[in-house]
């Protein structure tokens, strides 16, 4: 088989790029390690900022979104048992949508069948072969069978545990990486979310947000120990170690109920450099991984789907490969600064095992500036609503 572009993971990121690349005409197959219902079933991001919208509209999928996504123009933090609100309308003039990777990536999957878009679901031993050529293939198994897809460009979206990035040498590829000791303890529940805003709350026992998909389906998170299983953790055990971790009158409001998912994400920092080798172009997990706290994994894969994008239009409407050659230093420059906002808030809000009484008090110290500082609140708001790409 040929085709223009072969796409490696059918997780939001190639699949937004395949139906992007597909109204401008040009061809491309995903290929996908997984099931639709495996993938649909994994319960990941909540937040957009209006730079992925944008591009979901662009690709035609951004219906859904618009009529069930909530326009969030605020977020509440809290620490030591007093709350403060951070309003990204003043600040930024804009907002964030939460409306959830599930959703998300359900409108993606039904616009690529509705348009015929090629998805090869269960693929095995997918390998990249030749990236340094004008003539790069992928090979893969699909039940027992070598199959072989001769492209033009290769896009690695196989999130962090891919292919992709391996394909790389490591005398070019170059890892940076932060593990954190601590994890999050996530709980998805059939209940009203306690406030119609998130709330990030930094406590003694730790750190915890309440999130939301809709007015009757919450998300719920604690900072939990590394060596915690989920089968140790009863939902009454969740529910009162939430409230413990909210102030009074917020953990009073929580209506609580049974979770219909509950999974423990461990929180890391990772950037591989450089997101292009030859003809292969690395986009979301796969070349990077930001701890959840500031809502930037799936964005920031979002402005790497958009560089790409570009890149690969220029390249074929225009025969100019400027776009693709400066692909990789665009989207670090962007990827970094998301690094650096989920760092720094994962810092500011969580509480580690060594910190000293001295660290505590910076921490407090921190929390205090960003309270009290309009200047501090606006460079948070443009953080999180998303810089431009
Ligand atoms: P994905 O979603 O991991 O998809 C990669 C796909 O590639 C497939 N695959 C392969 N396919 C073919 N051959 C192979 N060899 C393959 N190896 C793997 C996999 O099966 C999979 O389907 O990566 P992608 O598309 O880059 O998307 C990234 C996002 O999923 C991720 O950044 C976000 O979920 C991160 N994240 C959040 N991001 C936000 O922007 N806002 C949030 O509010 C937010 N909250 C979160 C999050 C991630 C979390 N966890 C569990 C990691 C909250 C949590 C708890
Ligand atoms: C979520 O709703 O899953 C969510 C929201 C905000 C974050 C992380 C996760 O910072």
């Amino acid at each position: 088989m040929r085709t223009q572009v072969c796409i490696i993971g059918g997780g939001p990121s190639g699949l937004l790029l395949s139906q992007l690349l597909q109204k401008k005409g040009i061809e491309s197959v995903v290929l996908e390690a997984k099931t639709r219902a495996y993938v649909l079933g994994r319960i990941r991001a909540g937040v957009l900022e209006v730079g992925f919208a944008e591009l979901m509209r662009e690709a035609g999928v951004g219906a859904r979104m618009d009529a069930e996504g909530f326009r969030h123009e605020g977020t509440i933090i809290s620490s030591g048992g007093s709350q403060f609100r951070i309003d990204f309308k003043k600040h930024t003039s804009t907002s964030v949508l939460v409306y959830g990777q599930t959703e998300l990536t359900r409108d993606l999957y039904d616009a690529r069948e509705q348009s015929g878009g090629a998805i090869v679901y269960n693929v095995e031993h997918t390998t990249i072969h030749d990236a340094k050529t004008d003539a790069p293939y992928v090979t893969y198994m699909l039940d027992g069978t070598e199959h072989r897809i001769d492209c033009d460009y290769v896009a690695g979206c196989d999130g962090f545990h891919g292919v992709s990035r391996n394909t790389i040498p490591d005398t070019v590829r170059r890892d940076y990486e932060k593990i954190y000791p601590f994890g999050w303890l996530g709980v998805l529940s059939e209940t009203p979310p306690v406030h119609h805003e998130l709330i990030y709350a930094d406590s003694d026992r730790g750190f915890a947000l309440c999130s939301m998909r809709n007015e009757n389906l919450s998300r719920y998170y604690i900072q939990c120990a590394l060596s915690d299983h989920v089968e140790d953790w009863t939902d009454a055990a969740f529910w009162n170690e939430l409230k413990r971790r909210l102030p009074e009158d917020v953990a009073e409001r929580l209506i609580t109920g049974p979770s219909i998912e509950k999974s423990i994400a461990p929180l890391r920092s990772f950037v591989s450099e450089p997101m292009r080798w030859g003809r292969l172009f690395l986009c979301g997990d796969a070349a990077h991984i930001v701890p959840p706290t500031g809502a930037k994994g799936l964005n920031t894969a979002a402005s790497d789907i958009y560089y790409l994008y570009h890149g690969l239009v220029q390249h074929y409407e225009a025969k100019d490969d400027g776009g693709l050659e400066r692909f990789s230093q665009k989207a670090l420059a962007r990827v970094w600064k998301a690094e650096r906002f989920s760092w720094w808030m994962t810092n500011l809000l969580h509480r580690f095992p060594d910190q000293s009484p001295f660290d505590l008090k910076m921490q407090a110290a921190d929390v205090a500036f960003l309270r009290e500082n309009e200047a501090a609140q606006k460079v948070f708001a443009e953080n999180y609503v998303g810089l431009p790409f």
